[in-house]
C-alpha cells in the first residue's frame, strides 16, 4: 500500500464516493468490512431460528403467512449479505466455516429463547426496530455493495417491524392474559435489544476506524439512544411498561434516560454462554450437514456443464 494510493482512498471516502470491489482499499478496511458484513449475514441466518420455531404454532392463517414471509426475508438478507461479503475476496465456504467453527460472531440477540407467541411481536417490534435504526445509516456506508444491499433490507425490515408491533398492539388490547403475555415478552426482550447496538462507545474497539472510513455513521451509544427515544412512546401508546425503573424523560435534552445495561450478561452471551448459544449452533451445523448433498449436486452439475462446453 503506497502513501499516494492511501491518500487517494481517504480523499474518495471523505468526498462521499462509493468504494467498489475492484477499487483500491487498505487491507484493514477490507478486513473490517468482511468481518462486519459476514457477521451481519450470519445474524440473519441464525436469526431465522427463534421465529422459525413458531411458524407451525402461529394462531391464524394470516399470522402464519406473515411470519413465514418474514423468516424467508431473513434468509434472503443473509444470502445477499454473503454475496456482498464475497465481493471483498473471501469465499462463501470460508465465511460459513468461520461461523461454524465459532471464529465469527453473530448477533447476541438470537441467543435468547422464544417462549410464547408474544415473542413474535416483541422480536418484530424491538429486534427489527433496533436492526432498522442500525441499518438505515448503513445505506450510506462507503462500501457500494453493502450500502446497496442495505436499501432493500431496510424496506423489508420496516414491514417486519410493523407486523411485530401490530401483534403487540393486538395482544395489549386483548384479554388480561394476552396483555400479560405481551408485557412479559417486552420485559424479556427489552434489555437484550439495547445490547444489539454493541458495547458502549468507550469499549467499542472498531468504532474509531469504522467512523473514519464512513462504514459507521453513528456510534453504538448514539444509535442505542435513538432507539430508546423512538421506542418508549410506542410502548406507552399500547399501554405497556418498560422494565427499567430508572427510565426518565430528560426534558432539557429531549431524550429518554435509561438505566444501566448488564454488560456482564452481554459478555457472557457473546462468549457462547447465553441461554441458547449451543442450541442455535447445533441446529445450524445440522442444517449445514443436511444440505451437503445440495452443494455436491450443484458442483457435479457445474462440472458436467463445463465438460460439455469444452467437448
Ligand atoms: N452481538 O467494536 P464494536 C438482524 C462484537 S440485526 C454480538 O462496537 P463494530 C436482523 C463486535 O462484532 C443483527 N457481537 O464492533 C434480524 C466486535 O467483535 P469482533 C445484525 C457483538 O462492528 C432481525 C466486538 O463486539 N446486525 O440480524 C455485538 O464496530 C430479526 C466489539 O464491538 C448487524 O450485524 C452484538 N450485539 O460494531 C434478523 C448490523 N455488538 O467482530 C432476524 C451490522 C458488538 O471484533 C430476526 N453490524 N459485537 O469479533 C454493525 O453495525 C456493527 O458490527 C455493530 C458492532 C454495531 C453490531
Amino acid at each position: 500500500e503506497d502513501a499516494a494510493q492511501l491518500a487517494r482512498f481517504e480523499a474518495r471516502v471523505a468526498d462521499e464516493e462509493r468504494i467498489e470491489p475492484n477499487d483500491f482499499m487498505p487491507a484493514a478496511y477490507r478486513r473490517t468490512l468482511t468481518r462486519q458484513i459476514s457477521q451481519h449475514a450470519h445474524s440473519e441466518i441464525i436469526g431465522m431460528q427463534p421465529e422459525g420455531n413458531w411458524i407451525t404454532r402461529a394462531p391464524s392463517l394470516r399470522r402464519k403467512a406473515a411470519l413465514l414471509a418474514k423468516v424467508q426475508d431473513e434468509c434472503g438478507h443473509g444470502l445477499y449479505l454473503y454475496a456482498a461479503a464475497e465481493t471483498l475476496g473471501t469465499s462463501r465456504e470460508e465465511l460459513v466455516e468461520q461461523l461454524l467453527s465459532g471464529k465469527a460472531k453473530y448477533s447476541s440477540i438470537f441467543n435468547y429463547p422464544t417462549l410464547t407467541w408474544a415473542d413474535m411481536g416483541a422480536i418484530g417490534w424491538l429486534v427489527d426496530g433496533a436492526a432498522i435504526m442500525n441499518q438505515i445509516p448503513l445505506c450510506r456506508c462507503s462500501y457500494g455493495p453493502y450500502a446497496r444491499a442495505m436499501i432493500r433490507v431496510c424496506k423489508e425490515e420496516s414491514f417486519h417491524q410493523r407486523q411485530g408491533y401490530e401483534i403487540m398492539l393486538t395482544l395489549a388490547r386483548g384479554t388480561a392474559e394476552q396483555k400479560e403475555m405481551a408485557q412479559d415478552a417486552l420485559n424479556r426482550w427489552w434489555w437484550p435489544s439495547l445490547m444489539m447496538f454493541g458495547p458502549p462507545d468507550a469499549a467499542s474497539s472498531h468504532s474509531d476506524s469504522s467512523m473514519r472510513w464512513k462504514i459507521k455513521r453513528f456510534s453504538n451509544d448514539e444509535l442505542r439512544q435513538k432507539f430508546v427515544d423512538a421506542t418508549v412512546p410506542q410502548a406507552h401508546f399500547i399501554g405497556l411498561t418498560l422494565p427499567d425503573p430508572d427510565l426518565t424523560f430528560d426534558e432539557a435534552a429531549g431524550h429518554w434516560r435509561y438505566g444501566t445495561i448488564d454488560w456482564e450478561e452481554f459478555k457472557q452471551v457473546i462468549a457462547g454462554n447465553g441461554p441458547c448459544n449451543r442450541d442455535r449452533m447445533a441446529t445450524r451445523r445440522k442444517a449445514h450437514e443436511d444440505g451437503a448433498w445440495v452443494r455436491e449436486a450443484a458442483r457435479a452439475f457445474a462440472e458436467k456443464r463445463a465438460a460439455a462446453k469444452t467437448a
